[in-house]
């Protein structure tokens, strides 16, 4: 019996919080769930007992921690190495850590100007245009995956991998944001989408009441 416990925050809008739960949701790892809303006057006092500078995910395994979405990405590869985390072929697996290293880096114009609200549909947004750039490299990248490491499945290295979920809250995106998609990518976003925890990751979210208004973006 596993004795994990994944610390979330608000299924509607944080996005590192889905990386590490649809991992292991999809890799099958048993974990109980916490989840603490961001943004009121408790959360600094509920997130206390983490040392993770009061930020979610965090993953309590018995009486150890760790935070960070992609540390516990690596925990947990390390805790069940036939997950399935990283790609088995040493260069797809290089490249995967390098697209999950990109994503957790980086993207800054998409985070500020499209940040993850899985309640909300917009039918006319326009980008920014850095935001807009940042969307264009997350299109080449995934390309990239796709022609470099070419299978038959939906995900970027063949079976649902550590750098599929890094990019789980970029779909979301993409969809809410009505973001322009063609071929292999409109694809990958609907395989994402379509994925059953993630639809229920989305339902959980369009039932939260609280509204974080600094990740609203108004039209
Ligand atoms: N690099 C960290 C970032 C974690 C982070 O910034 N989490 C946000 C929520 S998505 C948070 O906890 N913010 C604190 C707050 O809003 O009170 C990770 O990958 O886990």
């Amino acid at each position: 019996m596993s004795d994990l416990t994944l610390i979330i925050g608000n299924k509607n809008y944080s996005s590192w919080s889905l990386r590490p739960w649809i991992f292991m949701k999809t890799a099958g790892i048993e974990f109980a769930e916490k989840r603490v809303a961001l943004g009121t006057d408790q959360t600094k006092t509920q997130l206390e007992p983490y040392f993770s500078d009061h930020k979610v995910p965090v993953l309590v395994d018995g009486d150890f921690i760790v935070w960070d979405s992609l540390a516990i990405l690596e925990y947990i590869t390390g805790k069940f190495p036939d997950c399935g985390g990283w790609p088995v072929d040493p260069e797809a697996r290089a490249v995967a850590r390098s697209v999950s290293a990109e994503m957790h880096s980086s993207f800054f114009e998409l985070r500020e100007n499209l940040p993850m609200n899985c309640r909300k549909k917009f039918t006319s947004f326009s980008p920014s245009s850095g935001a807009q750039k940042d969307i264009d490299r997350i299109k080449a990248v995934w390309r990239y995956c796709k022609q470099y490491f070419p299978n038959k499945g939906p995900w970027l290295f063949g079976d649902f991998s550590i750098a599929d979920a890094m990019f789980a809250p970029v779909c979301f995106r993409f969809y809410s944001y009505g973001v322009n998609l063609d071929g292999s990518e409109k694809e990958y976003v609907k395989s994402m989408l379509s994925l059953l925890h993630i639809i229920e990751w989305g339902k959980a979210a369009k039932l939260e009441k609280e509204v974080l208004e600094y990740a609203e973006v108004r039209q």
